[in-house]
């Protein structure tokens, strides 16, 4: 068991290609269950945790271990919800829950053309949703009995995979000693 003992209320991983909902999943699931709401995204940038810019990719180059260090104190304390499209470079026992949001390629798409994704960072991400390269990264780092999949097509989904984790949060309790 890699649980932190010190944890007295859980944390959670929310992983998932990009546009796969984990922003709305995490705010709604902080909004429901008291829980902090980490966006790995905005942390870096606002605390500078990277090492330039992909002209490429058109994101930053995060700072896995920059990333890490800024966190370790919030994460031994508990109760946080981290958000990030990427999963394999946090300790494992930071979390004891592992959500991966998954969305049919069609509506991916068209979400992330939305967004004003094109050229190879639109086909990169759809190719990752094809792959389940996030469901795979988070099996290979995680207790495959602490990961989900749970799918994020519509509206209704995201009601219920809020509704769902928040039951298990409620119920959730720190390992005994
Ligand atoms: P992510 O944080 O994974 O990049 P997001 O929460 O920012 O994703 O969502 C991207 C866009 O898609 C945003 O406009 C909300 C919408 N969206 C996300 N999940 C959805 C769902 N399950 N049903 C309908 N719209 C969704």
């Amino acid at each position: 068991m890699v649980q932190d003992s010190k944890r007295t209320r859980p944390n959670i991983l929310v992983t998932g290609t990009p546009g796969t909902g984990k922003t709305t999943t995490s705010a709604a699931l902080a909004d429901s269950t008291q829980l902090r709401h980490i966006s790995i995204g905005d942390l870096v940038r606002e605390k500078n945790l990277h090492d330039g810019w992909d002209d490429e990719l058109e994101c930053h180059i995060i700072n896995e271990d920059l990333v890490c260090d800024e966190l370790e104190d919030v994460m031994e304390q508990g109760g946080n919800i981290v958000d990030y499209h990427g999963c394999d470079f946090f300790p494992e026992r930071w979390f004891d829950r592992v959500v991966v949001l998954q969305t049919d390629n069609s509506v991916l798409y068209d979400r992330l053309s939305k967004r004003g994704y094109t050229g190879a960072k639109l086909t990169n991400n759809i190719e990752c949703e094809i792959f389940q390269v996030l469901l795979e990264e988070a099996k290979e780092s995680y207790p495959e009995n602490i990961v989900v999949a749970l799918k994020s097509n519509t509206i209704e989904d995201i009601t219920r995979n809020v509704t769902t984790l928040t039951d298990w949060v409620r119920s959730w309790q720190p390992t005994p000693q």
